[in-house]
């Protein structure tokens, strides 16, 4: 190959190389601004009705919720929030406990905060728990 081939092909890797970049970068702000938007405190934590953090959203703080038909989810036809919650953000000074049942019965999902940042979980489905947890509590970690 000819030197100037050679230099050729490195300048048009390299503004592939920018424009990838360019493109990874200018899908970010939407997603980490939705992110920020619910972000639980430390102690708290953030439900949300769909993946990746969308959707309808409740920010509680220690808590103990029983019953989640309790709870509206504020969409049309007024849905409460049993078996909706679909991702989650939980703040690094406490625990998640999610039950497959009202009143803290049934399988549990246990989610603990990062260990100074909050642990996001952008699909329960991922651990089997996608539209199930119909119960929890949030607790110190
Ligand atoms: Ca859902």
């Amino acid at each position: 190959m000819k030197h100037k081939e050679k230099s050729r092909i490195i300048i048009i890797g390299f503004w592939a190389l920018i424009l990838t970049a360019g493109v990874l970068l200018a899908g970010m702000p939407a997603l980490t601004q939705q992110t920020i938007e619910h972000q639980p405190n430390a102690d708290q934590v953030t439900v949300h009705e769909n993946e990746w953090f969308k959707g309808a959203y409740m920010k509680v703080g220690i808590t103990a919720e029983p019953d989640l038909r309790a709870y509206n989810t504020g969409a049309l036809g007024t849905p409460n929030w049993n078996d909706k919650i679909s991702s989650i953000q939980v703040g690094s000074n406490v625990k998640f406990i999610g039950y497959a049942d009202i009143n803290y019965k049934g399988g549990t999902l246990v989610v603990a905060g990062g260990g100074s940042s909050t642990n996001c979980i952008p699909k329960l489905s991922v651990k089997g728990w996608d539209n199930k947890i119909s119960s929890f509590k949030v607790v110190l970690k």
